[in-house]
């Protein structure tokens, strides 16, 4: 059984960055049918009890095509938006520091660097889809832009994702109507770095 993540903060605690309503609807709405669609697949597919990072990774193991297809969808929409609310909080903002802050400069030469370049794979992804940082086992950072709800994991790139910037018109359509460049960077001031540092640590090990 695959459950939501439970939200640190109300729905209204992300204002002025993304308001109430879309919160809610966002969470209880989408996230949620994502998640109770998951479920019914998953269990028609008997990959219930499967950890969703290996799942994901793994999707060549359900041998149906149907059902293959609608739970690399629903899965990762349960897995991208279970990462997007647990690393978005109203304490959130500015720039990362500790380890990911320094790996950050490390990689792209400084913090606002890494802002631009991931926030033009953002803008850049046609349609509905999500820009990402990732990280191998190794700590080693890059970005990358993904379609509908495909994510490093079931791409295969043998990445972790950290940052998932949700570019679904649901996520930003209410208040930012079809200004996506406005919304992703209004998204920054939520990104919660404490969070991104401490998972990024995790994967490392
Ligand atoms: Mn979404």
């Amino acid at each position: 059984m695959f459950e939501q993540v439970k939200l640190a903060y109300d729905y209204a605690a992300l204002e002025p960055t993304i308001d109430a309503l879309t919160v809610e609807t966002h969470y209880a709405k989408h996230h949620a049918t994502y998640t109770n669609n998951l479920n019914s697949f998953a269990e028609k597919a008997g990959v219930l009890d499967r950890d969703i990072e290996d799942l994901l990774g793994d999707l060549d193991s359900i041998s149906d095509p149907a059902l293959r297809t609608a739970i690399r969808n629903n899965g990762g929409g349960f897995y991208n938006h279970n990462l997007y609310f647990s690393t978005i909080s109203p304490n959130g903002g500015g720039e990362a520091d500790g380890a990911i802050g320094e790996a950050i400069v490390k990689t792209f030469g400084s913090f606002n660097d890494f802002k631009d370049q991931i926030s033009a794979l953002a803008l850049g992804q046609f349609g509905s889809g999500w820009a990402w940082l990732e990280t191998t086992k190794d700590g080693a950072l890059s970005i990358s832009n993904s379609l509908n709800q495909d994510n490093p994991i079931s791409l295969g790139t043998g990445k972790k994702p950290l940052v998932a910037i949700d570019v679904w018109e649901h996520a930003y359509y209410l208040k930012y109507k079809n200004l996506r460049a406005d919304y992703v960077k209004a998204l920054f001031d939520i990104i919660d770095w404490k969070i991104v540092d401490e998972n990024y640590k995790k994967i490392m090990g």
